[in-house]
């Protein structure tokens, strides 16, 4: 027979389907193991290969944990909303709804045929309203609890997505998603207190078990700074300047004070600044810079000096000059510094620019009295000098000593910012607020001892309260509107439709009007590991159906947290963090009992395509369509995963695929082979295995050694998949098919075969288990192969170590270790390397099995 895989492949998606192989029972579940991947985008016509790859290896792990006696719920669905999906709508010339809908046909399609153990009848669609109702519910909740509101700051907007963005979508000045550079726009919008869990968020990367890259990522982006404010009087006004600082034992050498231009102190300073015009001419130039353009530490130095105004140095009571830059941001801190030219290389940039003086307070080799001079600022530990009482003292030890002998106070900073959510775009969840006229006006009579808000906004000059939605009324339903197109104003354009915009105010019945903003995509995806064990109008499921929450409490704390998370890293700040404040914030509403979302989680790596990275500008994308039906799935999947370590990331070789296929067929073909054979023996009566064993005729060693092989190949296919190094799981399997074609008759060694490579190859095992073998179950119900440690220590041997004759060390090698090897690993013993003392071996005489001898 010849292999078919597009015939075999299609056979087993459906019978699988119909048998509901893979579908768990939520509620009985005995073993729950949430297997959950990053779900897609659905903004292109059709899945990305990057998403393949993703995907194939979330799948394997969920696979392999379900032969392991686990009930796996791996679920898919569709990360719908936002402008990715917009954007290729607008693109395509098409309404985003319908374009959303025919792109999600398609992955669906796609996805089906990846062989993956998808639990379909949890599918969730982030853009139907059966799921952002509940979205906009679990806004609601967040503003009941103080965790939403709105606010006028300077925020990020993206002239190309015509949108504001929240601080984890700009990356380096840039826009996550279109790359443009970010303006900066004064705007009142909707936050979500993430910084209110800046602690938490921090504290309990400790206790997850996470890609180390990704937790770094966050606990720099959560920037926790630990320092003082300090006090510095000015002369001739009544009021001090409040400065942070992380290094008050630098305090002495503090020769300037420096504000943000913008700052409001500036104006309150106006009396006695002489040169105002100057000043201002400088604030308006800085408001126009990103605070990206203004951190940036290579770009030079500007200011201007406040003429007149002169501060105080709390420390030595010197009156030190006030100047005015922009490389202080007004939203870090107080949004003033102390100037320490010697000790912070941008203050030094500055004062070596404006002829300031740099005075060294802390000296890296006291007790020598002479410090070096600077051609840059030291910005290490030492021990201060020029620093009257507390000379000599370790800096550390004065960090906190000259905060109090100043009186400061010890403060935390974040550079973590509150996560704003509102986007001037059609393609998203309406933010369900209203807002009322009748109902501010009336606050004092009839709302003032209501527990509800009435915080106000204004809009043309007229004061509305803010009114959330009751949650009876929701989903508020996003109109199919012909005019979606980004209006570039700073309103969406959802304002332009009157019919949305004009309702009914719930609590006086008076007219309102609505929040035309939509909820940030990442809103939605906040939440979806709880939406794919939840009721959203899902009449199949047998999930109970609460009116609030959607979800079963039973049911979420036990799947709850997801056992293993796997996606990508560039959502290391942005989904992950998101995701993580939203479960705390469930949890401390009471409505889940646990308050990390992932326990595991393990970024893969990137796809690239012969050392490029794959664009639709490079036209080097693949369509893993092709692929499908070419190679078929299987082939497809190996060979993904054989191009590299998971986490790392692959380059895919056109020509490389064609070894995968080889290796698929020839499994084929063996199997046939053994079976027939072993028909053929059984009807001419040639002797069994046993049998010739028994007399000798065979050889008994090999079938030994394959024994051996056997359970080594278990073992390391084991721990390689546990590892998710799939690549040289792959690598043993091939070795193991090379070592079984040795023998014949050899029955249960294909079987163990076939069943290690089920997770990666799922329909050509699948065919074999039941077409050759003769199996009426599925292979993919089978428990996972276990290995015997017994019966591989064997090909392991002691090896003694002597030292010009005398033995130092023993040390365990394989017994057909090669002499290279083994002698980079004596030479790396540590009790041998002691013994050397450092000297080159003259001789190294190998006694295979038994002695090294090293001549030195
Ligand atoms: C004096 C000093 C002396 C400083 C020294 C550093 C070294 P992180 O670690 O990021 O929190 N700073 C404070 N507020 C600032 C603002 N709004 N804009 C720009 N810079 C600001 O950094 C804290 C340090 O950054 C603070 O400590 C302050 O400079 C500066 F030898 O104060 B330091
Ligand atoms: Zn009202």
């Amino acid at each position: 027979m010849d292999y078919n895989p597009i015939k075999i492949e299609e056979k087993w998606r459906d019978i699988w389907e119909k048998d509901k192989t893979y579908s768990v029972d939520i509620n009985k579940a005995k073993r729950p193991y949430y297997n959950l991947m990053m779900f897609p985008y659905p903004s292109a016509e059709g899945l990305h290969i990057g998403n393949v790859y993703a995907f194939t290896g979330s799948d394997i792990h969920g696979r392999f944990m379900r032969m392991r006696g686990f009930d796996v719920f791996e679920p898919i669905g569709f990360d719908a909303f936002g402008i990715h999906s917009e954007n290729f709508a607008i693109k395509k010339g098409t309404h985003p709804k319908d374009q959303t809908e025919s792109n999600i046909a398609h992955f669906k399609e796609q996805l089906k045929r990846m062989g993956a153990i998808f639990d379909w009848d949890h599918e969730v669609n982030t853009s139907s309203p059966d799921y952002y109702k509940w979205t906009q519910w679990l806004f609601l909740q967040l503003y009941k609890a103080g965790l939403a509101y709105r606010a006028k700051a300077p925020v990020d907007w993206c002239p190309s997505c015509k949108t504001v963005l929240a601080d984890e979508q700009v990356i380096s000045g840039r826009c996550e998603r279109c790359d443009s550079i970010v303006e900066q726009k004064e705007l009142e919008q909707w936050f979500l207190k993430i910084t209110k869990y800046a602690d938490k968020l921090l504290n309990n990367l400790d206790n997850v078990d996470w890609s180390e890259v990704v937790k770094t990522a966050q606990r720099n982006w959560i920037g926790r700074s630990e320092g003082a404010i300090l006090q510095f009087s000015i002369f001739n006004f009544k009021f001090s300047i409040p400065v942070f600082t992380t290094r008050p034992d630098t305090l002495f050498g503090a020769t300037y004070v420096v504000l943000a231009p913008e700052h409001d102190l500036v104006d309150k300073l106006k009396s006695g600044i002489e040169n105002w015009d100057e000043v201002l001419a400088y604030t308006d130039k800085a408001r126009n810079k990103t605070e990206l353009e203004r951190a940036d530490l290579a770009k030079e130095k500007t200011g201007i000096e406040l003429k007149g105004i002169k501060a105080i140095n709390p420390a030595n009571n010197e009156e030190i000059p006030v100047w005015i830059s922009d490389y202080v941001m007004a939203s870090y801190g107080t949004g003033v510094i102390m100037a320490v030219p010697a000790h912070d290389q941008r203050d030094f940039e500055f004062a070596k620019k404006y002829n300031l003086p740099v005075k060294m307070v802390i000296c890296p080799n006291y007790p020598d009295p002479i410090c070096p001079v600077l051609d840059n600022a030291y910005t290490g530990e030492g021990w201060l000098v020029a620093s009257g009482e507390f000379n000599g003292m370790p800096s550390k030890e004065a960090k906190e000593k000259i905060m109090e002998f100043v009186g400061g106070d010890k403060k935390v900073n974040y550079h973590l910012r509150d996560w704003l959510i509102s986007r001037q775009r059609y393609w998203g969840a309406p933010i369900p607020i209203m807002y009322c006229r009748t109902c501010w006006e009336d606050k004092k009579s009839k709302i003032k001892n209501k527990k509800e808000g009435v915080d106000f906004i204004i809009i043309d000059n007229e004061k509305y309260a803010i009114v959330p939605v009751p949650e009876k009324d929701l989903p508020v339903l996003l109109p199919y509107a012909e005019n979606f197109r980004p209006t570039g104003t700073d309103k969406s354009p959802l304002a332009t439709i009157e019919e949305f915009v004009k309702t009914r105010c719930p609590r006086c019945g008076g007219e309102a009007r609505r929040e035309t903003d939509v909820c940030d995509t990442f809103l939605d995806s906040s939440w979806y590991y709880l939406g794919y064990l939840s009721n959203l109008g899902n009449k199949k499921l047998k999930i109970k159906n609460k009116k609030y929450p959607p979800w079963d409490g039973d049911v979420i704390n036990k799947w709850l947290p997801v056992d293993m998370y796997i996606g990508g890293k560039e959502h290391s700040v942005l989904h992950l963090m998101y995701a993580r404040f939203v479960t705390m914030a469930l949890h401390d509403i009471g409505l889940i009992d646990f308050e990390e979302p992932f326990e595991k989680f393990r970024a893969h790596g990137l796809l690239i395509r012969e050392g490029a990275k794959m664009s639709k500008s490079r036209g080097n994308v693949i369509s893993p369509d092709d692929y499908f039906e070419s190679y078929g799935v299987d082939v497809l999947r190996m060979y993904l995963m054989f191009l590299g370590p998971y986490e790392q990331g692959g380059d895919w070789q056109d020509q490389g695929i064609a070894g995968i296929a080889r290796f698929i067929k020839r499994v084929y073909v063996l199997v046939q082979n053994i079976v027939e054979e072993k028909s053929k023996a059984s009807k001419s009566q040639i002797p069994s295995f046993a049998q010739e064993l028994r007399k000798g005729t065979r050889n008994s060693k090999s079938e030994s050694d394959l024994e051996r092989v056997t359970h080594k190949t278990i073992k390391k296919v084991t721990e390689d998949i546990e590892n998710l190094q799939y690549n040289t799981a792959i690598a043993f399997l091939m070795e193991y098919l090379n070592n079984i074609q040795h023998t014949t008759y050899n029955i249960q060694h294909t079987e163990i075969l076939l069943k290690l490579l089920a997770p990666f190859a799922p329909h050509i095992t699948e065919e074999l288990w039941h077409e050759a073998l003769g199996y009426k179950t599925s292979i993919h119900n089978e428990p996972w192969p276990e290995y015997d440690p017994g019966k591989i220590k064997e090909d392991k041997v002691s090896v003694v170590i002597q030292v010009n004759g005398k033995a130092r060390s023993q040390i365990e090698v394989d017994r057909d270790m090669q002499e290279e090897k083994i002698k980079s690993l004596v030479l790396a013993d540590e009790k041998i390397a002691k013994w050397m003392g450092g000297k080159s071996p003259k001789k190294i005489i190998i006694v295979p099995g038994r002695v090294v001898n090293i001549v030195i």
